[in-house]
């Protein structure tokens, strides 16, 4: 899943396709490079970034979500909590919805996404993107993320959406602290008994700069690592900015995955 901000303050590529068109020629760069899927996200969730409202989401959003549907034929993804914002990009032919608060801040939602038959990324986050990093706790941050996933999963299907409609992630960097974070990318493969699919999104992110002790844009081989830990631990999909790269990161840690030992002992007989 590439990822493309069409923002001026995300934390990585803020500023960079700000503009409609730049965002649509970043998206067809990425689907050139590899990329199943597309999201696209008008308001950052860094923490402390500032909320954006609905109107300038829309004015953002739709005209490259239009574009490109004319123009790719991946499904397109809106990264968006505000069920307008998702039923207008519906509508302007995306097929996902990227809920950061999975459902939980506009009661709306669900029924946009039941109606619309899209399907729905559940994820993961303590507090809000306001107050997240302030103090995250937990006393056992996978318990707690795979009950809280679970009983989404639930309201989300309460609510008419269908089971198999709905992918869940365990918001990396969202009120994790690093060693939460750890703990959930050495432990993603217990996700599976959500027999949902998985997406994570690692790329770039502040705990990997915390590993590396590195700036933003100098956290590609930190990603490539966790990425390839991801893929091996049960992760469907990768939500990155360098599509080119993890392409290749992901072809070979799911290589491995995909074709296990007795499969590989096979070609010895
Ligand atoms: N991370 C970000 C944004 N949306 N959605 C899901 N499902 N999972 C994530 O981990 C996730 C997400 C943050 O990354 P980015 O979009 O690059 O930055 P910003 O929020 O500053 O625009």
């Amino acid at each position: 899943m590439g990822i493309v901000n069409v923002t001026a303050d995300s934390f990585y590529d803020g500023g960079r396709y700000a503009k409609p068109e730049q965002a649509v020629a970043r998206a067809l760069e990425l689907v050139g490079q590899g990329a199943d899927i597309l999201d696209i996200g008008a308001e950052s969730t860094r923490p402390g970034a500032r909320p954006v409202s609905e109107q300038d989401e829309l004015l953002r959003v739709i005209p490259v979500v239009a574009d490109l549907a004319r123009r790719v034929t991946v499904p397109i993804s809106v990264d968006t909590t505000k069920s307008r914002v998702a039923q207008v990009a519906l509508d302007a032919g995306a097929s996902i919805i990227n809920d950061v608060s999975a459902l939980r801040h506009d009661r709306n939602m669900a029924t946009v996404i039941a109606r619309s038959g899209a399907a729905i990324v559940l994820m993961h986050m303590q507090g809000t993107p306001q107050t997240m990093q302030k103090a995250p706790t937990y006393e056992n941050v996978v318990t707690e993320v795979t009950h809280f996933l679970d009983k989404r999963m639930q309201v989300a299907g309460g609510e008419g959406i269908a089971q198999t409609n709905i992918v869940l992630d365990p918001g990396f960097g969202f009120g994790k602290l690093l060693v939460h974070n750890l703990d959930l990318l050495d432990q993603l493969s217990s996700f599976a008994m959500l027999n949902r699919p998985l997406l994570v999104g690692l790329s770039r992110k502040a705990f990997i700069g915390q590993i590396v002790d590195r700036s933003v844009d100098q956290r590609e081989w930190g990603t490539a690592a966790a990425v390839a830990l991801a893929v091996d631990r049960g992760a469907h999909i990768l939500r990155v900015h360098d599509v080119a790269m993890m392409a290749d990161v992901v072809k070979v840690a799911a290589a491995v995955k995909s074709l296990p030992l007795p499969a590989r002992q096979e070609h010895y007989a």
